[in-house]
């Protein structure tokens, strides 16, 4: 069953006297005396199984004489179960440690480490994300055959997942080249028209200035126009030179806050996904005692403030909006103006938004650093590709 995708008891649970006699009864008996015959070895089994050209057959066989397939005259096409799918990513960018035994590990949490999917730790009734999102089942009870389901959330996930940016980077580090990328992934030259359309989009491509929904830059006065901040090091958006840069000055975003400038409010840009109806909540804090503050504002792309808060020294606020209408592909902005001066200005503010189910963005949490090189963009979109995903 997990080797053609499809079981030849078709109630894998139950071979009692009830179960409809299976239709290939001969080749089940002489599988079952196969693994009797090598000492009970499933891995002879397996071996056998795989090599028999049966299992061989291309799922693009003919559909005539055997439409439901029952008698495997061609391959099922199926997708990878997340084990496979997460092992054969990490071994095309070389990262696949093949030590046995040992300690579970988190998949879900940097460092992202190499072992087999199959070591990934799993707490009774809390699954980590990457394994509830791909029909991993839960652990409370035994379950015969898992489900495949293929939903949105599954693409989104592995687009902002820090893991597969960590394959995809050092897929491309290794093989700098549209055919590297592609040997390296599908194992496979690519097609004329696949490397005419890759070029093409290569010369297009560029670095995202960041990873996820939140863009760190500024607005200068009384401009709307927000310029993303051109340098990223030590957990900081800013300047190229060390604070304070000759151009900007101290103006920077870091996970927890920054600094605005003289000319230019410090502006945090955050993208709605999806339309819906969103809330708004954080805390803005000066924790300096000296200078005069700053003004606290969010605000939509077309400049409407949607709240203002003048913080003072010390001082902490709710930056809270309930209920707010939003269309896909919405902006919302988060601006510090300084007062027209700019000592101690310093300040905390990472906003959180969330909807009826939850949050769905955390300044904080998704803090990041600049997005993936155009190499290793195209290495993710190979890694996200059914190709990949499928096997035929
Ligand atoms: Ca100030």
């Amino acid at each position: 069953m997990h080797l053609t995708g499809t079981p030849l008891v078709n109630s894998p649970g139950d071979f009692g006297p009830q179960t409809p006699e299976p239709l290939q009864r001969a080749l089940l008996d002489h599988l079952a005396l196969f693994l009797q015959n090598n000492q009970w070895s499933t891995k002879a089994l397996i071996r056998h199984i795989i090599t028999s050209q049966t299992w061989q057959r291309s799922s693009l066989g003919s559909h005539q004489s055997d439409p439901a397939n029952h008698y495997y005259t061609r391959g099922n096409r199926q997708r990878k179960d997340l084990e496979a799918w997460r092992d054969s990513a990490l071994q095309v960018s070389g990262r696949l440690v093949a030590k046995t035994g040992g300690t579970p590990i988190q998949i879900d949490q940097a460092p992202y480490e190499g072992r087999r999917t199959i070591y990934g730790k799993v707490r009774r009734g809390f699954l980590p994300s990457i394994m509830r999102s791909f029909d991993f089942p839960g652990s409370e009870e035994a379950l015969m055959k898992r489900t495949t389901t293929t939903t949105p959330t599954q693409a989104l996930y592995l687009m902002n997942s820090p893991f597969l940016h960590g394959e995809a980077r050092a897929i491309a580090t290794q093989a700098p080249s549209i055919d590297g990328i592609y040997q390296s992934i599908l194992q496979r030259s690519p097609s004329a028209e696949e490397k005419k359309s890759a070029q093409q989009w290569l010369a297009r491509a560029r670095r995202n200035s960041s990873a996820g929904s939140w863009e760190y830059g500024y607005l200068a006065k009384d401009s709307l126009d927000f310029k993303a901040l051109p340098h990223f090091e030590n957990g900081q958006w800013r300047g190229k030179a060390p604070l304070p840069d000759p151009t900007h000055g101290w103006l920077h975003w870091n996970a927890n806050g920054g600094h605005p400038e003289g000319k230019r409010h410090a502006a945090l840009k955050w993208t709605a996904i999806e339309s819906g109806t969103i809330k708004i909540n954080g805390n803005v804090k000066v924790p300096g005692d000296k200078g005069n503050g700053i003004i606290a504002r969010i605000m939509q792309a077309d400049g409407r403030t949607l709240k203002e808060w003048t913080v003072e020294p010390t001082q902490g606020v709710p930056t809270k909006i309930d209920d707010f209408k939003i269309k896909a592909g919405d902006e919302i902005w988060f601006v510090v103006d300084s007062r027209d001066d700019v000592a101690f200005d310093g300040f905390h503010w990472a906003p959180r938004i969330s909807d009826e189910k939850g949050t769905i963005s955390d300044a904080k949490a998704d803090f990041t650093g600049p997005g993936l090189p155009p190499f290793a963009q195209l290495a993710q979109a190979l890694l996200l590709s059914n190709e990949f995903f499928y096997i035929d």
